[in-house]
């Protein structure tokens, strides 16, 4: 009489802790809440293809023409983008084709790795 609850209640902690990581998920693809600081920060995310059509050294940001960003749930599209270090800025030239990483930092979409493409 005791082994039948014992597995019912795993599997309702199994269950609830799923739908704990699919809103997690959910979550995630809607930015700028400052208040969630406290995760870990994500794995690395794999690179983004883009082509650069515009740099502006001065305000440290570049515009891409860029494939899905699939870490933050964001289509392709043209889109100007804050970079981490403005020295990644002098690496690449309009026209260029690159391959690159961003994340969300302080609502902004920052580019947290770029290099040319081979
Ligand atoms: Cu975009």
């Amino acid at each position: 009489m005791n082994a039948l609850p014992k597995l019912t209640l795993s599997i309702v902690m199994a269950a609830a802790s799923t739908v704990a990581l699919a809103q997690e998920s959910t979550h995630a693809g809607h930015g700028s809440h400052g208040a969630h600081a406290g995760h870990a920060a994500s794995a690395p995310a794999e690179l983004i293809e883009g082509e650069v059509k515009k740099i502006d050294q001065d305000a440290e940001k570049i515009t891409l023409r860029h494939g899905e960003i699939k870490n933050l749930n964001m289509p392709a599209m043209t889109m100007v983008l804050r970079v981490k270090d403005p020295a990644m800025l002098t690496q690449v030239k309009v026209g260029d084709k690159v391959r690159f990483a961003a994340d969300r930092a302080n609502g902004a979409v920052t580019i947290v790795q770029l290099e040319k493409a081979q």
